[in-house]
């Protein structure tokens, strides 16, 4: 394999490098040799906990994960990018209002930004050095970009687990090029700078960090309401609270991220539906609606039915009576996921309306999966009194609660 070569030497080269980073955007730029990371084993003993929950193409490529070298064949350095993303401060959420954790609040999604601006840097290496080879990675490659970006010298594991810079904070997206050119290496963080605080441990509304620096991520919200396919385990539910997308509660309480500058990206203005969103209009959206609204941007990755799943649990949450008109038709919602979520959210707020809203659908669902959601949601719901005219009462109940035993039944058409 022919060596990339540049007339510079390694310290010249890795200055432009950096400047090309600021020009790119980017806050912070670090140089990590390629090596294997040292949180390898930390790796190992979170994979075999059970910690990734359902992300198993962690497990899968865990020997890849050993050293950058299998990511691209001959590199020699990781040039570490990290973007600010602290924008606007998080609306004040209302009944039935949904919280979108602040880096998806643009809408874009940062693979494909930092990716583009990633590419310039790698740019510059091809220009001062013909025939270096260089890889963009965001996220998606067998790399633990934390590790490398402390190894760039970029800051320090906090408990929350996230990569915390003393100014900078922790609301940073990373982004790694990895390169067969020769740089000069930043020097490691070495030191933590937690202390004694443990805020983010506390302050986990579902209670995800086993000990201080691990994840249990099967608990973590932002797992449950992106990453997770399948139903969220009815324990985990009421702790999401408002959360439709992520969640940012962790970072939010962090001292360090209380001073760091607003970004003036573009890419990280909000835009006016996501901060708040409104959990009743995302549940009634039609699929062409979705894609309309979501294509390309991150809230498309937990998919049509997966947001509709997360938006009736907020509701379920947050919003009480006036919002059953709106779930109970989505008893019959097409989506099983959909259908079990409502079902729960139902439970969960209960008296006549929802009672009888699930009593309707439990005598026609056929999936074993919605029924047992259904018969929770009986369970948990208030029960009308014994014998009596109770069909005549439920269906009035339901029309004073907006919706109708019928509307319960029939599933919302879509376009
Ligand atoms: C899988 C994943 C998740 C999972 C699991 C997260 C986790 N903590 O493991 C879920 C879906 C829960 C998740 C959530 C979020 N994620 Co995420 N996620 C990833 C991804 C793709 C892989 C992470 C991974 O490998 N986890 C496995 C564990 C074992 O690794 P780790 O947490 O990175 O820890 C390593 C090191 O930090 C080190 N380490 C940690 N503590 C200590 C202590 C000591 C003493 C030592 C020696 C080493 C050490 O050891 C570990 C193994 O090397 C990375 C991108 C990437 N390729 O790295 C983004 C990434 C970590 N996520 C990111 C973000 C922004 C988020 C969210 C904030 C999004 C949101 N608002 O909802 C939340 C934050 C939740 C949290 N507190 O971590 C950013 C973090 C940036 C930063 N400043 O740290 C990353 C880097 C994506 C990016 N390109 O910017 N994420
Ligand atoms: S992102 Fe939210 S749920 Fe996940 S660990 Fe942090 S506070 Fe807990
Ligand atoms: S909240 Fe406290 S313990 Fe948690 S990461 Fe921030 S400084 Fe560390």
């Amino acid at each position: 394999m022919t060596a990339a070569v540049s007339s510079l030497d390694p310290a010249e080269l890795s200055r432009r490098v950096k400047l090309a980073a600021t020009d790119s955007g980017f806050e912070l730029c670090g140089i990590a040799p390629a090596v294997s990371p040292v949180g390898l084993s930390r790796l190992d003993d979170w994979l075999e906990q059970g910690f990734a929950g359902e992300m198993g193409y962690i497990a899968r490529r865990r020997e890849a994960y050993s050293h950058p070298e299998n990511v691209q064949r001959g590199v020699r350095s990781l040039i570490v990018c990290a973007m600010n993303y602290r924008g606007a401060e998080p609306a004040t959420c209302g009944p039935g209002e949904a919280r979108v954790a602040r880096y998806a609040w643009s809408g874009a999604d940062y693979h494909d930004f930092l990716r583009a601006r990633l590419h310039q840097v790698a740019d510059t290496l091809h220009a001062l050095g013909p025939g270096t080879k260089t890889r963009v990675v965001v996220d998606t490659a067998p790399l633990l970009e934390r590790d490398f970006a402390r190894l760039a010298g970029m800051g320090w594991f906090g408990k929350n687990t996230m990569l915390i810079h003393k100014r900078m904070g922790s609301r940073l997206l990373l982004g790694a090029i990895l390169t067969d050119a020769e740089l000069a290496y930043d020097q490691p963080h070495e030191t933590s700078h937690c202390g004694t605080c443990t805020r983010c441990l506390e302050a986990c509304p579902t209670d995800a960090f086993p000990e201080p620096g691990v994840l249990d991520a099967r608990k973590c919200i932002s797992y449950l309401t992106i990453e997770l396919r399948s139903p969220i385990p009815a324990e985990a539910r009421p702790g999401i609270g408002g959360w439709l997308f992520g969640c940012d509660v962790c970072q939010d309480v962090c001292p360090w991220n209380h001073k760091p500058p607003r970004t003036a990206a573009v890419e990280f203005i909000p835009r006016g539906d996501l901060n708040p969103a409104g959990a009743a209009e995302i549940l009634n959206l039609s699929e062409s609606e979705f894609h309309a609204r979501f294509d390309g941007s991150p809230l498309d990755r937990p998919g049509y039915d997966g947001l509709r799943r997360n938006a009736a649990i907020v509701l379920g949450n947050t919003s009480g009576t006036a919002s059953i008109a709106d779930l109970a038709p989505h008893l019959g919602d097409p989506s099983s996921l959909v259908r079990g979520a409502v079902a729960w959210a139902l439970g969960r707020i209960g008296g006549h309306a929802a009672y009888a809203a699930l009593n309707e659908r439990i005598a026609i669902e056929t999936d074993e999966t919605v029924l047992n959601e259904l018969h929770a949601a009986l369970g948990q719901a208030s029960i009308p009194p014994p014998n009596s005219s109770i069909s005549s009462e439920i269906s009035s109940s339901v029309t004073a609660g907006g919706g109708s035993a019928e509307a319960a039944a029939s599933p919302r058409s879509r376009s």
